[in-house]
């Protein structure tokens, strides 16, 4: 029976190569079509939730994940040999940057070479992770080909980018369109026939790099927007302007406007990276990404944008940076998730701290910061009115729904938002804004 039928037929075996954010949703998108899913990570942890049908993904419900397991239609191993039983495969391992800003390819290419291992005639395989213009062509497709198959005709490949936004309530992996395109045409018909078994619109692109630089396009465009706004509230500040009240009127504009608003810094395991693989590919080609550094060089400077003005108000109420207390709400690098990857608030915390701060953190998605390089770990304190009241200055960095700022001005002496949290609360003289 020819790939192609058995996907009809949904009869093919698939694999997920990565069961984090990525990963574990695609599978279980694919085992909600009907596909018997086998899901590789190795970590034995992982394996052993999925196993139990205990999810430990936000977008993956237990209850969904755990009628898959049990029956039968997912599962999951650390045991890489089983990738010879499958007919289609999709990676879904990290692409993080190296210590010097290059990219970190190590995983992907662990995560192929274990497919080159157990390469078959009519196997598909499509990579996922976000990555540099080239990588499918240039790292992944001549260590498949090593195996003496023929791309296109012995076995497909394909890029197909994943558009996962954690924590977002309405788009899922199912709704979300997906691009892809394949070293051939053919590759791209036939990963474009397996995926568009389990999400509802497909939008094929002529080659792996084009599908490879869409992402990048499209985190680009958030890092850039990002960038030019954490510019406008520092300009806003110069100019003693509410850069809040200025983008939410520009925000009127019905058309040729998008509002992306300032913040502590940028946060995440994609958007503060992603760009990055884009301007080390071009640097390769002695080409100097220009937005992507300066959005780079902006966005990184916005912890200490917030750490000096904390230190302002604090001096306008003779107090310094030193020897005071503050509370940090929020180390969850965006609102209403666990996630504390490349967070600004953790280099709020941290800052604040070199200057001889005494500083406390509450989030409730984050109980606990493990020590990361010479930085000590730390609990999340309650937030009671005790706590709010002993604080020197509370900085907002991370607008939970969840936390009642009402309270959170109420109680405290000076409150420093960085996320305009306050804003439906009126004005307030003890609480400065970004
Ligand atoms: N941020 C701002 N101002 C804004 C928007 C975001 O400061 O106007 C900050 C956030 O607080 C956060 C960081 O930027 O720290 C990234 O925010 P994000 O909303 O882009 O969140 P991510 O990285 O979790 O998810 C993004 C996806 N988000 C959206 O499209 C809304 C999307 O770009 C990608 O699918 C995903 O990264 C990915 O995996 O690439």
């Amino acid at each position: 029976m020819s790939l192609r039928d058995k996907i009809e037929n949904r009869e093919a075996r698939i694999g997920v190569l990565g069961l984090g954010y990525v990963g574990l949703p695609l599978a279980a998108e694919f085992a909600g079509a009907g596909f018997t899913v086998l899901g590789f990570d190795i970590s034995e942890h992982k394996v052993a939730q999925v196993n139990e049908g205990a999810s430990y993904i936000g977008d993956v419900p237990t209850a969904e994940l755990a009628e898959q397991v049990r029956s039968g239609r997912l599962s999951a191993t650390t045991k890489f040999d089983r990738l010879a039983e499958m007919d289609a495969v999709s990676i879904c391992v990290p692409t993080p940057l190296s210590k010097t800003k290059d990219p970190d390819m190590t995983y992907v290419e662990a995560a192929t070479n274990e497919i080159a291992r157990h390469m078959h005639k009519d196997l598909l395989v499509i990579l996922e992770s976000t990555t540099y213009p080239g990588t499918t062509e240039e790292l992944i497709l001549p260590l498949l080909s090593r195996s003496g198959l023929k791309v296109g005709e012995d076995f497909f490949l394909a890029f197909s980018p994943e558009r996962v936004d954690p924590g977002n309530p309405v788009y899922h992996t199912k709704n979300t369109p997906k691009v892809v395109g394949g070293t051939t045409p053919q590759c791209t018909e036939l990963a474009s026939l397996l995926l568009s078994s389990a999400i509802e619109h497909i939008h094929p692109v002529t080659s792996t790099g084009a599908a490879e630089m869409v992402k990048l396009l499209e985190n680009t465009f958030r890092s850039v927007n990002i960038g030019l706004v954490n510019e406008i509230a520092i300009m806003a500040e110069k100019l003693h302007l509410d850069v809040w009240e200025v983008i939410e009127a520009a925000a009127t504009k019905p058309f040729g406007f998008m509002p992306f608003y300032p913040g502590p810094g940028l946060g995440g395991h994609c958007i503060p990276i992603d760009p990055l693989y884009l301007s080390w590919k071009l640097r390769t080609l002695n080409y100097k990404a220009r937005f992507i550094e300066l959005a780079a060089e902006v966005n990184t400077a916005m912890p200490d944008f917030v750490v000096d003005r904390v230190a302002y108000a604090l001096n306008d109420v003779e107090r310094s940076v030193k020897g005071s207390r503050v509370l940090v709400i929020g180390m969850a690098y965006k609102r209403d998730i666990d996630d504390v990857r490349e967070s600004p608030a953790l280099d709020v915390m941290r800052l604040l701290q070199a200057r001889g701060a005494d500083v406390h953190y509450h989030d409730p998605y984050v109980p606990e910061l493990r020590p990361q390089g010479d930085a000590p770990g730390a609990s999340s304190v309650e937030l009671t009115d005790e706590e709010l009241r002993a604080a020197d200055c509370v900085v907002i960095a991370t607008d939970h729904s969840c936390i009642d700022f009402e309270r959170v001005i109420r109680e405290s002496k000076l409150v420093f938002d960085t996320r305009n949290a306050t804003k439906a609360l009126g004005r307030h003289d003890h609480v400065v804004k970004l």
